[in-house]
């Protein structure tokens, strides 16, 4: 598979595994998974050939790591991302005392205001780096990095989950605890 074919592939199953697994009659179960070869199966008959071989590479190369088999390889997942409600059974961990957010100066107003919102998603996405938040906004347009004092939000009680991929989530994030980057 060249590199746009898995990019191609890997948005498709974004669609599939995070947010509308109806469009090709495929369902998830509570924590996500899709079975392996019903996902193929599915895909085919929605003119998506879609092998094993393509699925393994994908989960290998896939620049975010956005997806993920579990152990026996039956079943497929997406790390993170859902906007159709899952249970990722992710134990909470301790953030760093910092992580980082990358938006777009339009929403920061509203941020200052709500803080940060999970909006059509299951959690708000944080980044351990300020290079990755840089590119989060990025795809927004000219992107706003957002220091969250995620380590004092931690004392106070609130919980933080690590995904296997790396993206720290949690529920919502009070204004208080932001300051600009
Ligand atoms: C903004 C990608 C107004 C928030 C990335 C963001 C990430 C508010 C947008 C993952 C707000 C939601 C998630 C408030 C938050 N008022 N706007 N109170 N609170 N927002 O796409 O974090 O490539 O749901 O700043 O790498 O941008 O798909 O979240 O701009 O990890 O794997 O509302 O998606 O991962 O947008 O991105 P999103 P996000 P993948």
């Amino acid at each position: 598979m060249n590199e746009k074919n898995v990019k191609a592939s890997s948005k498709f199953l974004s669609l599939v595994l995070r947010h509308r697994p109806e469009i090709i009659g495929l369902e998830l179960d509570s924590n996500g998974w899709a079975d392996v070869q019903e996902l193929i199966a599915k895909c085919q008959s929605e003119g998506r050939s879609l092998s094993r071989e393509e699925l393994d590479e994908i989960v290998a190369l896939n620049d975010k790591k956005r997806f993920a088999y579990n152990e026996s390889g039956t079943h497929i997942r997406a790390s993170q991302g859902h906007s159709i409600e899952v249970e990722l059974n992710l134990a909470a961990s301790e953030p760093p005392e910092y992580l980082y957010h990358g938006t777009v100066g339009a929403f920061v107003p509203a941020i200052q205001q709500q803080g940060l919102l999970k909006m059509q998603r299951q959690h708000v996405h944080l980044s351990k780096d300020k290079e990755t938040a840089i590119k989060v906004g990025g795809r927004r347009g000219v992107p706003v990095v957002l220091v969250v004092r995620s380590g004092h939000m931690h004392k106070d009680g609130f919980t933080f989950c690590l995904s296997d991929n790396g993206v720290w989530l949690t529920d919502h994030v009070p204004a208080k605890y932001i300051q600009h980057g």
